[in-house]
């Protein structure tokens, strides 16, 4: 392993969207470091709102922040919420980058998401293929912030010396997950309905699209193992990508999906829903490369999503 260029011991290092799902995930990741882990929920500031965000990092003066906060959510939120996406967010990274900037902040992390990426970049997309030509309309909104977060990280690091990183994660699921099916990505949804088809009896479960696009999975808990290891080991203004480096069909994963639930009914695929991006592999070579790869397998991961949706939607 690499000697750290950045130490998290001692450190107070805020988590901001620690409820979120790569928040909470963060958290229960960084109990194995030796750092205090601060954490502000809903009522005790809005992140959109600048004079809130800059009096708590005034007053808690946190000396590292991952910037986990986001609105979030599936193609069909994406679409359908447009100014939410991009109001949102940009935001919230605004108010926290600057109030770092001002407060001295040692370090920070912020997050992308492989929609930042051009609708027909080369597959699997390097980290160098940042605006080499159209995004995906279905989620062009939130990649916008997502690209002005990267880019502002860049900027206070150009101009001012400050080391602020971006990750850059493929999709995500895992423990935390939004199981609504209006707004959630696709593994969630499908558990949810694949559960409500095996306890109902039906015959088939909806899929949306034609179950062509390819997508790329990443755990939750290998997202935040490997973000707490880039703030250890990284400090340049590239973004760098996260994920498994390998993807299947949306086919392939709601088979693999029922598997996991049990439902052993057929597949009905709606094509008035959107298919989105045909495909969005990311190139993890730059983070291999730096000492990382992830651990978890598909299969593992969908069954303690499953048993965590169990445990709290269905029993809880
Ligand atoms: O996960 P998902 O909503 O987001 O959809 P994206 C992935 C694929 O799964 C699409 C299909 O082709 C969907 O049509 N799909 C099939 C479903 N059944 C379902 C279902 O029941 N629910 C959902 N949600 N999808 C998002 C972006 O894109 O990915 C965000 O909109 C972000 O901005 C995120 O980048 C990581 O992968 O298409």
């Amino acid at each position: 392993m690499p000697e750290d260029l950045y130490s998290l011991s001692a450190k107070r290092v805020w988590v901001a969207g620690h409820r979120g799902m790569v928040g909470s995930a963060l958290v229960r990741r960084l109990e194995d470091e030796n750092c205090e882990v601060l954490t502000a929920g809903r009522d005790v500031m809005d992140l959109r709102d600048q004079a809130a965000v800059h009096a708590w990092v005034g007053s808690e003066k946190p000396d590292a922040v991952f910037l986990a906060a986001a609105t979030v959510g599936g193609i069909h939120a994406n679409r359908s919420r447009p100014a939410e996406f991009l109001y949102d967010n940009l935001m919230i990274e605004a108010n926290i980058i600057h109030a770092a900037f001002e407060n001295a902040v040692e370090k920070l992390m912020f997050l992308g998401s492989s929609c930042i990426y051009p609708k027909l970049a080369p597959q699997p997309m390097r980290e160098e293929e940042l605006l080499g030509g159209p995004l995906e309309p279905t989620n062009q909104w939130y990649a916008i912030a997502k690209i002005s977060g990267i880019m502002l990280c860049q900027a206070f690091r150009e101009q001012h010396g400050c080391d602020y990183i971006s990750a850059q994660p493929t999709n995500l699921y895992g423990i935390g997950d939004n199981f609504d099916l209006e707004s959630s990505h696709v593994i969630p949804a499908l558990i949810a309905k694949a559960h409500t088809a095996k306890t109902e009896g039906a015959a088939s479960m909806g899929v949306w699209g034609s179950g062509d696009p390819k997508r790329e999975f990443l755990f939750t808990d290998d997202l935040a193992d490997a973000l707490v290891y880039m703030m250890k080991h990284y400090s340049d203004d590239t973004q760098i990508n996260v994920g498994t480096g390998e993807d299947l069909t949306i086919r392939d994963i709601a088979e693999q999906v029922c598997r996991t639930v049990g439902f052993e009914g057929e597949l009905a695929f709606d094509t008035s829903m959107p298919d989105g991006s045909p495909r969005k592999l990311l190139n993890v070579d730059r983070l291999t490369a730096m000492g990382w790869t992830a651990k978890t397998s598909l299969e593992d991961g969908l069954r303690q999503t499953y048993d965590w949706y169990l445990e709290n939607y269905v029993n809880g």
